[in-house]
């Protein structure tokens, strides 16, 4: 029977190229933004507000020791290289070179143009990385992003599509407002800045953005030829602030309630266009979210908050879909990071981990799909040098800064038992010491965000700026504070001691 067959494939799909990659998953990335560990119903949150992400759950795999990082922009270099942020500066957030509290911390200066404007140095995920998107495009696939970038939002190479995306929505930076979609902090400017985009073109739209994001993944499944895999990467900018009212939940839930709320009608829309489309079969569907919320309740039984290396800032559900592949139901322990994602899904679709740059991720398809034990035994969480705390885990040891835990007895990171460990301590500060030696110089970031304070994010699209867009950037700006008291920022303080608090919806 095999040999007819494989001829009757070579016959119905000449060059057999047709076959092979309609056999491979189509993947579909969903990610939420600053979510809670404990908003989750499947974690215990409150009842009602995340049924559809909760379906997910059920119907795939949930992972309990999945780690991102503690911020937006690390944790997508993470993802979309599978290497540690600190080998390319990913660690520091592009906006972090406008600030003069973080900047100080590398001993750096706030940069000016030459007419005296304060501005900031210009930082993006370089380019020789091979990304995510780019290792699955060589296998055959179409790629997507939707949402959320936060890798660069100035120049063309540093923009989703210069590094492995064929379309692209959305918008660039760091947190938008949900109906103007602009950008309200832009270190060291304080004002507004449009941030949302069609393949890299300004767009003007109408909506909640968590609506849009769905809407736009929904009419890409549908668009989606039928003879080639995709990798389709939602990222919501739900929950991040600044959070907004919306109509249809005001009576009944708060702002930020709401905002989850609409983020889970977004995941049940989307889930069932790749139902309605014939799609549910053949994709993987991962759910993630990116960092711990901005406060400790949120985030129970964990310690910490985002921007923390304690696991609420850095341990985030994730559950995996796959129909007959990935086990329904299940919870999996595995100690996995989002690294690991990139090496992994490179390897399920056929592709390979052969790269200049060497991999930190671990391939861990065996511990989804053969269940068997996890490859990892470390995690190097936060390297010397960045803003938080450097931490490691190593086993169920975990170092933050001088702070030793054991998470096996006590994952709620309550009891400091460094005085118990000194030559434990010893060897995972060596073993710090010696991967942060890896953060390559920085360089003088000669290039600066010039103009200082733009429309629109994006250089091109900044150089013929419709009217329309400076109309709503206008209107935006007038409803913003025109200046802050000395000491104070638009943005959060830096994180000191390995503690940060957010104040309102926080940033
Ligand atoms: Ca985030």
């Amino acid at each position: 029977m095999k040999p007819i067959l494989t001829l009757f494939a070579l016959l119905a799909f000449p060059g057999g190229q047709s076959h092979a990659a309609a056999a491979k998953p189509n993947i579909v990335f969903i990610m939420s933004d600053d979510v809670g560990w404990a908003d989750f119903g499947f974690n215990g949150g409150r009842a009602g507000l995340t049924p559809n992400v909760d379906r997910l759950a059920a119907q795939g795999t949930r992972l309990t020791q999945f780690y991102a990082t503690p911020v937006c922009a690390t944790t997508r270099a993470a993802l979309l290289t599978g290497r540690l942020p600190f080998r390319q500066w990913m660690d520091w957030r592009s906006e972090d070179f406008g600030k003069p509290d973080y900047l100080a911390l590398l001993g750096m200066k706030l940069a000016h143009l030459p007419d005296g404007a304060p501005t900031r140095r210009i930082m993006g995920l370089d380019t020789r990385e091979r990304t995510l998107p780019e290792a699955l495009r060589d296998c055959g696939y179409s790629t997507a992003l939707i949402g959320k970038w936060h890798l660069g939002e100035w120049l063309p190479e540093h923009l989703p599509m210069g590094q492995g995306f064929d379309h692209q929505y959305g918008f660039y930076g760091w947190g938008i407002d949900y109906n103007n979609y602009c950008i309200p902090h832009n270190a060291p400017a304080i004002f507004a800045v449009y941030d949302w985009h069609r393949n890299q073109k300004p767009l003007l739209e109408q909506g909640y953005a968590t609506d849009l994001i769905a809407n736009e993944a929904v009419r890409l499944l549908a668009a989606q030829p039928k003879d080639k895999p995709f990798f389709h990467y939602i990222a919501f900018n739900a929950i991040h602030g600044p959070l907004e009212e919306i109509p249809r939940h005001r009576d009944k839930l708060d702002k930020r309630s709401a905002a989850l709320k609409c983020l889970d009608e977004a995941v049940g829309r989307i889930l069932a266009a790749i139902e309605m489309n014939g799609l549910a079969d053949n994709t993987l569907v991962i759910f993630a979210n990116d960092n711990g919320g901005l406060t400790e309740e949120v985030n129970r039984p964990w310690r910490g908050t985002k921007n923390t290396t304690w696991e609420g800032g850095i341990r985030v559900p994730c559950v995996l879909r796959w129909p007959g592949k990935i086990k329904p139901g299940a919870v999996n322990d595995a100690f996995i990071s989002i690294m690991d994602l990139m090496p992994t899904l490179v390897t399920l679709v056929g592709g390979s981990l052969t790269q200049d740059l060497p991999l930190d991720g671990m391939d861990m398809s065996a511990v989804l799909l053969e269940d068997k034990p996890g490859p990892r035994t470390e995690l190097f969480i936060e390297a010397t040098g960045s803003v938080r705390l450097p931490t490691l885990r190593q086993g169920d040891f975990k170092l933050v800064g001088k702070e030793l835990f054991n998470l096996a007895t006590d994952p709620a990171e309550k009891t400091d038992i460094a005085a118990q460990h000194p030559d434990l301590i010893a060897r995972m500060t060596a073993r710090i010491a010696e991967l942060s030696a890896q953060r390559p110089p920085l360089g003088d970031l000669p290039l600066l965000m010039d103009p200082a304070l733009p429309w629109i994010y994006g250089r091109e699209e900044n150089t013929a700026v419709p009217d329309w867009i400076k109309a709503r950037v206008q209107a935006v700006r007038a409803t913003q504070p025109q200046t802050y008291p000395p000491g104070q920022t638009p943005w959060p303080q830096a994180p000191k001691d390995g503690k940060i608090i957010y104040t309102g919806d926080g940033r």
